[in-house]
């Protein structure tokens, strides 16, 4: 088939998530268009607009890959599409289905795409700090900033999923079919990955996370409910506000190839303890009621991941830095967005 039956697009998954939501509406302010948005549920609304075609199908449908091989002409992916830590746990093997089979079905799909249209296809893949495992809350504290390389030990199949799928999107990109006499398929894409912290969204509410315990202790207070913290209160974890990881993401794709001396990197915000949170949002909503009642496992969960993590690759290749710390993200987006968003 000609390519120029094709329509040209930006292909996102998991588009109805919380990242997809920030990307499609940051894409369209900025003037990109031609996205083919794609997930399980059907599109928001919202979204619609902003969007050239909106598909509700599953990643692992293989008629629906190849009904977009024939329509579209795809030159960069957003594979943001998965199962996240705590939900992937009640059912592991479908989050392996969704988290891995379906990453392998987007990666094939972009080196087919690259074989059909000549050029490089972008695949961009939001990997996450899930793929740290540190062994005990003593090992966390002296661990501090971890690296790239450190600690890559997950303890659950979300983060399985997401590291094996880092070497997957490595591998697609460098050495797919490297015995093959006609190794014209190497290359044809450049794989680019961000292992993001918690994020926090003034304007949507994460579902089946193990950092969710930040962003649900926001939502609640604003819309004057009471809420049980599921972890300890001095557990610490990396969070980040949602335009920041939205920015990182657009960041690390425009840059150019050359700079980058890897392709998964680290990215950090701010840090604050379950309690720290806790008293930043009862200074925004003094009436509200947060306790803690730590749930033994998810809080394993938030014990094996870092307290803090290395980004010095990020800032060196790409220019990361964050524009939101903690005061701002709080002050200027969180705390205003959230009143705003539960206004009566
Ligand atoms: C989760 O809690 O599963 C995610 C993550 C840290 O990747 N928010």
């Amino acid at each position: 088939m000609a390519d120029h039956i094709r329509k040209p697009g930006i292909l996102i998954t998991g588009a109805n998530g919380e990242m997809g939501h920030g990307l499609i509406t940051r894409l369209t302010a900025e003037g990109k268009h031609h996205i083919i948005a794609l997930d399980i549920r059907p599109v928001d609304a919202s979204l619609q607009p902003h969007c050239d075609a909106t598909i509700v199908g599953d990643i692992l449908d293989q008629r629906l890959l190849e009904r977009l091989q024939s329509e579209y002409e795809i030159h960069c992916v957003y594979h943001l599409a998965a199962l996240l830590s705590t939900r992937a746990e009640f059912t592991p093997e479908a989050a392996h289905r969704v988290n891995v089979e379906g990453t392998l079905n987007l990666l094939k799909l972009a080196i087919e795409q690259s074989r059909w249209h000549g050029q490089v296809v972008q695949f961009m893949f939001p990997s996450s700090i899930a793929v740290y495992g540190l062994p005990n809350r003593e090992a966390k504290q002296i661990a501090g900033k971890v690296k790239e390389t450190e600690w890559n030990f997950p303890a659950t199949m979300y983060g399985c999923n997401k590291l094996y799928c880092e070497h997957l999107g490595r591998y697609y990109a460098s050495h797919y079919r490297q015995l093959a006499a006609d190794n014209t398929l190497q290359g044809g894409i450049d794989f680019r990955s961000i292992r993001f912290p918690g994020l926090i969204s003034a304007t949507t509410v994460p579902s089946g996370g193990t950092s969710d315990y930040a962003p649900e202790m926001l939502h609640a207070a604003a819309q004057n409910k009471s809420y049980a913290c599921f972890v300890r209160e001095d557990v610490r974890i990396p969070f980040m506000a949602m335009p920041d990881a939205i920015n990182a993401l657009l960041k690390l794709q425009a840059v150019s190839r050359e700079k980058l001396t890897q392709s998964v990197y680290n990215i950090g915000s701010f840090n604050p303890s379950a309690g720290e949170i806790r008293d930043i949002v009862r200074r925004a909503f003094p009436k509200a009621e947060i306790t803690f009642r730590p749930d033994d496992k998810r809080q394993a969960i938030v014990d094996s991941w870092p307290a803090d993590v290395d980004d010095s690759a990020a800032r060196r290749d790409w220019g990361w830095a964050p524009e939101y710390d903690q005061g701002r993200a709080f002050g200027e987006y969180l705390i205003p967005g959230i009143k705003e968003r539960y206004r009566a």
